[in-house]
């Protein structure tokens, strides 16, 4: 019954012929300015709105609406959703990995309780809601090479453990109530504009800094732990498509996204094509047991043959752009 209202409120309310009025929370993380860029070109300025609890830069307020808000305050978040009258939030306050087990209790708050703020607004508003999950969801019961969508799913890290609990909450809440729930699954990252915090994989970005700023670069993993790796380009390019697709052209709502797999070694041998004189040591540390954990190759086949996921970066064209656009700041 709650379904079937829902689903008539939809209709009534929906606008398809208009612009989606967007609020990303989360927003000066790694992904958000990037998306907001995205979004904004596509959509309209004013009708993408990022939200943070940092104080934004010159930048950042002028590229468009940016406001305060604390995914922990409901009410906060709820005048945000009415002012804006907001039809879709992408969610992506998260603290990672690494960061993560250092305070847990703090992991909880934003990770869990946070979450099921923006999931009872969505669900209050009916909003279409974006939750990313990770590699991180997995562990070291699951087939690690490659790791399908579906499998045994026992992370070992309270991110993991977490970004589990979006996955099968947003599913729950989508069947149960109708919520219009999608998450993608990314790997690493890399960009070269913001910087990642706190994650497990984050030795991919800084490789190229130390590169081109000192020519040498410490590895905090082994240097054969082999990771799934995306350059930023294609994260944010399968989130906008992901994002535009109609409720009924998604066959489920959790997806595996990637488009390479590379160990420190390899990345190593393809910054030194442009680097030669780079040295490297290795000292792992925590997080090489989280690595450990985690999928080596990611199986994506379903994001590919259900909504023609196509990623378009692999490792030398990521390397190449990454020092294209990092080298003049180390000039
Ligand atoms: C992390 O390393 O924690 C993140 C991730 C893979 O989710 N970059």
């Amino acid at each position: 019954n709650n379904q079937l209202h829902l689903r008539r409120n939809q209709s009534v309310l929906a606008t398809p012929d208009e612009n989606p009025r967007i609020l990303i929370t989360g927003g000066l993380g790694q992904l958000g300015t990037g998306l907001a860029k995205i979004l904004r070109e596509k959509y309209g300025k004013d009708n993408v709105i990022m939200s943070d609890i940092l104080k934004p830069s010159k930048e950042v307020v002028e590229a468009g609406p940016y406001i305060f808000a604390d995914i922990l305050d409901f009410k906060c978040l709820q005048e945000m959703v009415v002012t804006y009258r907001i039809d879709w939030l992408i969610h992506f306050s998260a603290l990672l990995s690494a960061v993560g087990e250092q305070n847990v209790p703090l992991a909880i708050r934003v990770n869990i309780e946070g979450l099921h703020n923006v999931m009872e607004l969505a669900k209050q508003y009916r909003l279409r809601i974006f939750v990313p999950s990770t590699i991180g969801a997995f562990g070291p019961e699951s087939p690690r090479n490659p790791t399908p969508n579906l499998t045994i799913q026992r992370p070992k890290t309270i991110y993991g453990v977490s970004k589990v609990h979006g996955e099968l909450l947003g599913e729950y809440y989508h069947h149960k109530f109708g919520l219009d729930f999608r998450c993608l699954r990314f790997p690493g990252v890399i960009s070269s504009d913001t910087n990642p915090g706190g994650g497990t994989t984050d030795y991919a970005v800084q490789i190229f800094h130390d590169a081109l700023k000192t020519r040498q670069f410490q590895c905090y993993l082994k240097p054969d732990t082999r990771l799934p790796m995306m350059y930023i380009t294609d994260a944010l390019r399968s989130l906008c498509e992901f994002m535009a697709l109609p409720p009924e052209a998604l066959k489920q709502r959790t997806y595996n996204v990637t488009a390479m797999s590379f160990t420190p070694e390899e990345i190593v041998r393809s910054v030194q094509r442009h680097v030669p004189d780079l040295k490297v040591t290795y000292a792992p540390d925590s997080r090489q047991q989280i690595a450990d954990s985690w999928p080596q190759v990611f199986d994506d086949s379903e994001a590919r043959a259900e909504w023609n996921w196509k990623p378009q970066y692999d490792i030398d064209g990521m390397v190449d752009i990454m020092v294209d656009a990092l080298r003049p700041k180390y000039q």
